[in-house]
Order: C-alpha cells, then structure tokens, then sequence
C-alpha cells in the first residue's frame, strides 16, 4: 500500500511548496482544507468542494461522537464512504471543540468529561477514546488529543497546560500504534511564548509524529502577535514535515502564515460566512446584503471563474440571501472555497518559481483599492 509521505518541491525564503502523498491521493502544499464538521461542509455537495480545488477535508471528533456516533459511521464504512468523499480527511482530536463548545465540562490528567451541547448528554474523550474514534472514522490524517488555553493566559497556566498536552501527545501516540497510510500529527501549544513554544517542539519530536501542527494560535491574540509567535515556532518543527496551523484564518492571516513556513491549514471562515453573506474577494470583503447591491447587474468578482460569479449578478445574490433562498448559502460559499483555494494555488505557483514576494505585494495592493 502507497505510504503517508511528504516531498517538499520548493523553497522561497520560509515558504515552501510541496505534495503530501496518501493513499487517498495526493495532497497540494500549503493546502486550504474546508471545514466538513458533520460530515459535510455546509451547502456543499463534495464534488462542489472537489471543483473547488480542495484536495482535503478537515473533519471532527467532537461532533460525529455525539452525531450520529463514530461506532455507526464504522458499521457504516467509514467517514469518505458515509460523506461520498474520497480523497483524504484529517479529524480534528475533540479537545479543542469541547472548550468551545460543549456545556460542563471536567479535565483531569486522564482527559476531559463533558455534556454534549447536543442533547446534554454525558461523554468523556481521553488521548485512547480520541485515537479510537479516528480510526473508527478512518481519518487520513489523525490529530493528537491536546489542550488549547484561551488567551491571554498567565505563564505558569500556559506551561502546565502544554506540559499536559505533552503527555497527551505521547499517550495519543502509543495509543495510534501503527495504521500504514495514516499519519498521525503532534500538536505544538506553549500560547506566545518562546520557550514553551521550544520545550513543546523538542517534546513531540522526541516522540516523533508525521507531521507537526503548530496549536493554541488563533484564539484572540490578533495577527501581529500570532506571526511575532510564528514567526519563531515554525523554525522548532523539522523541515521534512508537514507544519500544520489549526484553525486559520482570513486571507491576509493565510498568506503570512504560507510566508512563515506553513504548509496546511484550516478554517470555517470561507463556508461560514458564505452563510451570512459575507464574500471574500481579490479586492476585499463584500457584504452581500448591503442595499447598494440590489441594483448591481455586475458579478461579484469579475476575474472569479467559480459558478456564483460566472452565472449571476450582484443584484441576484443580494436578493437570494435577502429572500433567504437556500441557494444563496451554496453559491456564496462555493465562490469563497475557490477563492481560498485559488489564493493556495497562486502561493504554490509562486513559491516553485521563485517569486513569492511579488506574488505578496501584488495580493496586498489588490486588496487595498478603494470600494468594492
Ligand atoms: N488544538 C486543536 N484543534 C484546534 C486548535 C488547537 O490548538 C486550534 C487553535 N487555533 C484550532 N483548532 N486540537
Ligand atoms: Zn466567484
């Protein structure tokens, strides 16, 4: 069987370009995967998200245990078969979404206990229960069950809680064994500060993961602090591995993360706001519900090739999210997801050939001309 590997094609300064191989098929770096958290990214059909140039979905623990459980997605023949998805799926480990999401909830050196923002039902996700639930789902990419501090946070919490993730880390590691075709990531935390950043790098690679995600980022610091933390926490993780930052972002947060060596991310921005009408152009954000749209006979983005910019009007999308038509959600979010993934393919182009800096200059002044 076609093994997990990583072949890292080209370099531009810290940005890289490169192909993630599984057996699922191949994986284009830095990839923008779309969020599918009930095993569907939201008003998508997958081979809407394919055409997108999506080459992997992002898929997640917390939410499948509780609906409709990772034991029936298993008798059922896994997550690509039950979502009609075939290429690859990285879970997310749970960890993260039950701090955000879940009601009360209880974390010990064990793992953590809390109700499900379901039903209230009681659940517990361990470092074992989190490695057990992907491998039911049949996820490509496994992440390791860890803990994310909100921030801003004081030192000595943000040290005990990656110290713990740590020894989740090793735990979700023993507990994965050996699956041939899967890969199995660390997640780095240690919140902005340097030496925790360093003592949680050495940690995992001590370990030894196939890829590494930089974690515990994202989580209300602003941009400028999340790159002043990136711009020193890529260089810890080793160069032939996937560097994977979780949870990100606006375009803008894309690009300077590609810039700082990051090779895979992932986000509900583009499906999200594609569902309240917010529309992420070359130019900027537009806000389809904004009244100056309702005569607009122009397309959202004339340059776009996606299906909401090459068969309607400004006008039509501005009446079909105002009327609340369930088209509306499909054809906003399938122009955001190919926008994302347009921006990835212009940074990989860009990076194989050398010309990154301009690639960036020419993205900034695009965006920076007047109203859109
Ligand atoms: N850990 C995990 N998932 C995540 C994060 C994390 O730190 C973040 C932080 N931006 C998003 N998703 N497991
Ligand atoms: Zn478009």
């Amino acid at each position: 069987m076609k093994k997990f590997s990583f072949d890292l094609q080209a370099r531009d300064g810290a940005a890289r370009t490169g192909v993630i191989s599984t057996p699922r098929g191949d994986i284009r770096t830095p990839a923008f995967m779309p969020v599918g958290t009930a095993a569907t990214v939201k008003a998508m059909m997958p081979e809407s998200v394919a055409a997108t140039g999506a080459d992997i979905l992002l898929g997640n623990t917390y939410h499948l245990m509780l609906r409709p459980t990772a034991e029936r997605i298993d008798r059922l023949g896994g997550l690509h078969k039950f979502m009609n998805w075939d290429k690859p799926i990285l879970t997310d480990s749970g960890g993260f979404q039950v701090m955000s999401l879940s009601g009360l909830r209880k974390l010990t050196e064990k793992g953590v206990t809390f109700k499900s923002h379901v039903d209230g039902s009681k659940h517990e996700l361990t470092p074992e229960r989190s490695m057990e639930i992907q491998k039911l789902l049949g996820s490509d990419i496994v992440m390791c069950f860890d803990e994310c501090p909100a921030l801003p946070a004081d030192r000595a919490r943000i040290a005990d809680s990656m110290r713990m993730s740590m020894r989740w880390a090793k735990r979700s590691r023993e507990a994965f064994g050996d699956q041939p075709g899967h890969a199995l990531f660390g997640i780095q935390q240690g919140g902005l500060e340097r030496d925790f950043r360093e003592e949680s790098a050495k940690a995992l690679i001590d370990v030894g993961f196939d890829g590494y995600a930089v974690g515990g980022l994202a989580v209300g610091e602003g941009q400028e602090a999340m790159f002043g933390c990136l711009d020193f926490a890529t260089d810890m993780l080793p160069v032939d591995r996937p560097r994977y930052l979780m949870g990100v972002g606006k375009p803008d947060d894309i690009v300077g993360a590609v810039a700082r060596g990051i090779d895979m991310m992932d986000c509900v921005l583009p499906s999200r706001s594609g569902r309240t009408g917010q529309v992420f152009t070359r130019h900027g954000v537009v806000n389809i519900k904004n009244a100056r749209h309702a005569d607009d006979p122009r397309p959202l983005d004339e340059a776009c090739t996606c299906p909401a910019c090459s068969n309607y009007s400004r006008a039509y999308l501005h009446h079909v999210f105002r009327s609340q038509e369930m088209i509306s959600g499909m054809l906003l979010t399938w122009h955001n997801l190919h926008y994302f993934q347009e921006i990835m393919a212009g940074m990989r182009d860009a990076i194989a050939a050398g010309t990154f800096d301009a690639w960036q200059a020419d993205f900034h002044s695009q965006r920076a001309q007047g109203d859109i």
